[in-house]
């Protein structure tokens, strides 16, 4: 069976939730919406921020650098983050209440999409590294399977949701973006909204319900 449509949801993992180290306001909300839309898709891809304990996003990883400040890592822009989303640690876990499918069947197809591993670049978007030099399998996943519309939603808005639902757009996809799923940094005042805006006017459909 071919599918069409496929939910990604975006980084919902502890270390964007509620205590974790780079705490999504109210990002813990959007772990019912995910529930309750997974058993409407027969696809489902769930991306994993996946860093290196030596990544170059963490402002530790950097001689006096503090979380929030723009660094140039390897020739890109780099905002630094907290110590976030280290590779098998519980912060990078899915939360614990989201209900991933188990494995694939033949009639529903689920896939963890892994992302920011090389230290050297960071990776907000499902589909690309930030330099856009490499792909995750994530574009190739959907598209052998026939999707050619993504429903994204997740954590944060505007950062790893925003450019995924970009990258969407640009690859081909009809992209919504489930705009009551997802919750954003705003890291400054207003990025939501600019983010949304941004989405919007590359072509990615806004849904509120
Ligand atoms: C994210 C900042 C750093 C995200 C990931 O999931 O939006 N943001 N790493
Ligand atoms: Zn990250």
């Amino acid at each position: 069976m071919m599918t069409t449509k496929a939910l990604i949801l975006v980084d919902l993992q502890n270390d964007f939730c509620r205590g974790g180290a780079l705490e999504v306001k109210d990002g813990d909300d959007v772990i019912p919406i995910a529930n309750s839309l997974i058993p409407q898709f027969d696809l489902v891809v769930a991306t994993q921020d996946w860093h290196p304990a030596n990544h170059g996003s963490f402002a530790a990883n950097h001689l006096w650098r503090k979380p929030g400040q723009v660094i140039d890592l390897d020739g890109l822009p780099q905002v630094l983050w907290p110590i976030h989303c280290v590779q098998n640690s519980f912060g990078a876990m899915f939360h614990k209440t989201l209900h991933l499918p188990e494995t694939s069947s033949a009639l529903r197809i689920f896939k963890i999409v892994q992302k920011g591993t090389d230290p050297d670049v960071d990776s907000y978007s499902g589909f690309f590294d930030n330099g856009r030099r490499k792909q995750t399998e994530l574009h190739a996943f959907l598209s052998s399977r026939g999707v050619k519309e993504v429903y994204i939603m997740g954590l944060a808005t505007d950062y790893c949701v925003k450019f995924t639902a970009l990258d969407g757009v640009s690859l081909g996809y009809k992209t919504f973006l489930i705009a009551e799923g997802s919750r954003g940094v705003n890291l400054n005042e207003g990025d939501v909204d600019r983010a949304i805006e941004e989405m919007k006017n590359a072509g990615v459909t806004v849904l509120s319900t």
